[in-house]
């Protein structure tokens, strides 16, 4: 019998990866941003066991459907396009294929526009990677891979979180009737306005601070309600704050994630809060 066994919001800013110098990075620094990466230190110890994590990443963006990771290993580097200073990752994963042939069939009888991505010379995207990492450095567990449909952008946002709680439906049915212990994955920030200069050193501490105080109340709004366990009005809130903070749930994780967990009424555990390059991002989870 599958289960899920827990979901969490693991945002994935390069900068988090940079600043522990793992070995697979071939940036150096000095360190930074320790609160978002001491919260992730205590998330990864409440990990219940898992075999699996279902993730879902803003970075991989189609236009056309959700498609998912169906090679059983991928060996690359992986560059951010926007900081290739901090981010310059040598990776090898493992995908559960199974689990996500499961998920695509059942999402493609529900009417979603759905593909396997079949070619394995794929760069994974580093949304996926930088989670992935934060969340298991060992990296000895395999992942399902989705893709994020970009219909906040050609469409609309309330298309977004129709497809988005479609795909969720597909994914719980098929976690469910797998034999796995399934961890879901958001990763996304909570706002999500840049700054538009970086600092000379990246890791300057002293430079870092929540872009405006309006990004700053949408975010404790958020967090607020995952504390509260009203993960229902998060999703109805969605469209505003996605409008309003600029926020990178436009992807879809995160609608997507609080309805495959079936709308948790229980609190999620807020392990952190920080801003990167002015970003709002929450290490949460539900996990019990
Ligand atoms: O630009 C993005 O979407 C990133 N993920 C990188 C930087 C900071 C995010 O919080
Ligand atoms: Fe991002």
């Amino acid at each position: 019998m599958g289960s899920i066994v827990g979901g969490v919001i693991a945002p994935h800013p390069p900068h988090l990866v940079y600043a522990e110098n793992p070995p697979q990075n071939e940036a150096h620094s000095e360190g930074g941003w320790e609160v978002l990466r001491w919260g992730y230190e205590r998330l990864r110890a409440d990990l219940p066991d898992f075999d699996v994590m279902v993730l879902l990443s803003p970075h991989w963006q189609t236009y056309v459907g959700t498609h998912f990771l169906g090679v059983p290993h991928f060996k690359n580097k992986s560059v951010d396009p926007i900081f290739p200073n901090l981010f310059r990752y040598n990776y090898e994963l493992d995908v559960d294929v199974g689990l996500a042939e499961a998920i695509e069939a059942k999402a493609r009888k529900a009417g979603l526009v759905t593909r396997m991505m079949r070619n394995p010379d794929f760069r994974v995207d580093y949304g996926t990677i930088v989670s992935a990492h934060l969340l298991n450095p060992a990296w000895d567990k395999p992942i399902v891979g989705l893709s994020s449909q970009r219909s906040t952008h050609f469409y609309s946002v309330e298309v977004m979180q129709e497809q988005a709680l479609a795909l969720a439906a597909a994914t719980r049915k098929a976690c469910l009737e797998s034999d796995q212990r399934c961890l879901l994955v958001a990763s996304n920030s909570l706002s999500h306005r840049h700054f538009t200069t970086e600092a000379a050193l990246p890791e300057d501490m002293s430079r870092e601070h929540v872009t405006s105080h309006a990004m700053y109340l949408w975010d404790m709004k958020m967090i607020g309600l995952l504390k509260g366990g009203h993960s229902r009005e998060m999703v109805d809130v969605m469209p505003e704050f996605i409008n309003q903070a600029i926020s990178e749930a436009d992807g879809g994780a995160l609608s997507w994630l609080i309805a495959a967990l079936d709308y948790p009424s229980e609190p999620a555990e807020v392990y952190a809060y920080g801003n990167v390059i002015g970003t709002g991002n929450a290490v949460a989870g539900w996990l019990s």
